[in-house]
């Protein structure tokens, strides 16, 4: 079954869903933020990995329009659970580098906002270091105005890339996220130590919010607590979850 064909009427037969994982902070485990992750079921694949399909809709363009789904239905679900009550926190959505480089990504993020109602600052962009490298004049000038309208910027899977702090600075982001990679056995990994605490160390003085990413142990967030981290997320504090289960977990912090 040819995963290219499938993928074509996915959006209109309705396949795509979200779930959502929480970020934790540091001291009480709050939290502070949600990632929305695309799944999608198809009735002759089943469930299909978005590592296999997001490649995919990435050559033939079909995330572009898969994307603006994303940005859509994270954005209305947000305002849902603002009016419902519950705990606001940002909803953050991962966008691929088609979508940044298309010249209508500004107005995407500007009608998800209008057509929801969110307040920009409850969005969050995941770009990563690549992405926003390639161009770095026309990165400015849109994250300057994404920046202008409120919406918050992370960069994703920070220290996979080529891009150093001093470059990551020219840029007008809110957040980095450290890849998992780091933080695999940190409590026993001098090496992912001294990367981490050079990472949060400047990160701080630049004033970025630094999360901690595929946080799945115990011991990994005792160490991460204890270091200049100020956010979490990962298997150990919750999986992606639906959004039942996650408006649960927001109303559990009310
Ligand atoms: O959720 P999961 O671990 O299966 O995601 C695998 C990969 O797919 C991750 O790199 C993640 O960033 C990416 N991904 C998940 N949801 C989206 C999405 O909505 N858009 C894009 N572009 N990538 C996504
Ligand atoms: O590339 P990005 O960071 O967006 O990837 C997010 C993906 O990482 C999600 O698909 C999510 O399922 C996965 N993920 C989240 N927490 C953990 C974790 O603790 N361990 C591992 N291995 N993957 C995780
Ligand atoms: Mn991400
Ligand atoms: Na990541």
């Amino acid at each position: 079954m040819d995963l290219d064909t499938q993928l074509r009427g996915a959006l209109e037969r309705n396949e795509f869903s979200l779930l959502y994982q929480p970020k934790v902070g540091l001291q009480r485990d709050v939290i502070t933020g949600v990632e929305a992750l695309l799944r999608w079921e198809n009735q002759k694949l089943g469930f299909v990995s978005p590592m296999r399909f997001i490649p995919i809709a990435e050559e033939n363009g079909l995330i572009v329009p898969i994307g603006r789904w994303v940005m859509e239905t994270a954005c209305r679900q947000t305002k849902e659970w603002q009016k419902l009550g519950l705990e606001v926190v940002p909803v953050a959505v991962n966008v691929s580098p088609r979508q940044f480089l298309e010249p209508d990504f500004y107005d995407d993020v500007l009608n998800a906002l209008n057509s929801s109602g969110l307040d920009p600052s409850l969005l969050e962009l995941e770009l990563t270091e690549g992405m926003i490298m390639s161009d770095i004049e026309r990165t400015v000038a849109l994250l300057t105005a994404l920046k202008d309208l409120g919406v918050r910027v992370a960069i994703d899977d920070f220290g996979t890339g080529y891009s150093s702090l001093a470059q990551i600075r020219r840029f007008p982001i809110d957040t980095l996220k450290v890849d998992r990679s780091f933080v695999r056995n940190i409590h026993h990994d001098t090496e992912g130590q001294a990367i981490t605490s050079a990472i949060f160390d400047m990160a701080k003085n630049l004033s970025l919010t630094v999360v901690a990413e595929g946080v799945e142990t115990n011991d990994e967030a005792s160490y991460l607590r204890s270091s200049n981290c100020d956010e979490m997320q990962g298997y150990y504090f919750s999986k992606p979850v639906d959004e039942k289960r996650i408006a649960i977990m927001l109303s559990d912090h009310l």
